[in-house]
């Protein structure tokens, strides 16, 4: 059976847990809570980056959570996650990539101030929310008036700009501008995958006292 190595908050493993449940594929899951163990030795030999998630199956390891999806799809193809035509397919890789290099950095300032680490100057933020309001712009004009980003169902575009989409809101930035992305976002929110790995406020809560935790130290 496929052994996936999780998180209970990152995006970077939802993307691969909300894979696995909307394909309905079995899987032991290997719950971290990123305290120390992914510097362990026996990790270490399975992912020398020490990051989450991993997927391993039987001897073939693979690490990189994009990389997952896709051999998640190739290896099982129903249901379809990627559309076929052309200009579909690129509408999802590109709203997978912008989540990754620009969304996801764009964010950092505004966890980082949740959190109190790091430097949060005002024209940092502000910075940070033209960011994310240029990516908003771009998805919501994207998505347009179909339920999902190039298909009629749900995609890997959605599960993966989707996990960090649906965040927004609890690091201040509103959706109100954009009521496509709102419907989306609900959309995403009615369906089983998404309630059943749905983070408790209590688990965000030990998850960000972790993370202070381990920045602090790896200062001194
Ligand atoms: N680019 C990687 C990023 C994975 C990543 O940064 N994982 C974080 C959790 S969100 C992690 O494992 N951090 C622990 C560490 O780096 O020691 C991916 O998409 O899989």
């Amino acid at each position: 059976m496929l052994k996936f190595y999780n998180h209970a908050i990152s995006w970077n493993t939802r993307r691969v847990w909300i894979t696995l449940l909307e394909k309905e594929i079995e899987f032991e899951e290997i719950r971290f809570k990123l305290d120390g163990e992914q510097m362990q030795p026996d990790f270490l030999a399975i992912n020398p980056f020490h990051h989450v998630p991993v997927l391993v199956d039987d001897d073939f390891k693979v690490v990189e959570s994009l990389a997952i999806l896709d051999y998640l799809e190739a290896k099982y193809p129903e249901p379809a996650l990627l559309p076929r035509e052309p200009q579909n397919l690129a509408v999802v890789r590109m709203v997978e990539m912008i989540t990754v290099n620009e969304l996801v950095p764009g964010i950092m300032p505004l966890i980082q101030q949740v959190m109190g680490i790091g430097e949060h100057s005002e024209e940092r933020l502000e910075q940070s929310r033209q960011k994310i309001a240029t990516v908003l712009a771009f998805f919501e004009s994207h998505l347009g008036d179909n339920p999902y980003f190039g298909s009629n169902s749900v995609s890997l575009g959605d599960i993966v700009a989707g996990t960090v989409v649906t965040r927004l809101p609890s690091l201040g930035i509103t959706l109100e501008e954009y009521p496509q992305l709102q419907g989306w976002c609900h959309r995403l929110s009615q369906r089983s995958a998404w309630q059943k790995t749905e983070p408790s406020p209590e688990a965000i809560k030990a998850f960000l006292s972790t993370m202070k935790k381990s920045m602090k130290m790896q200062k001194q």
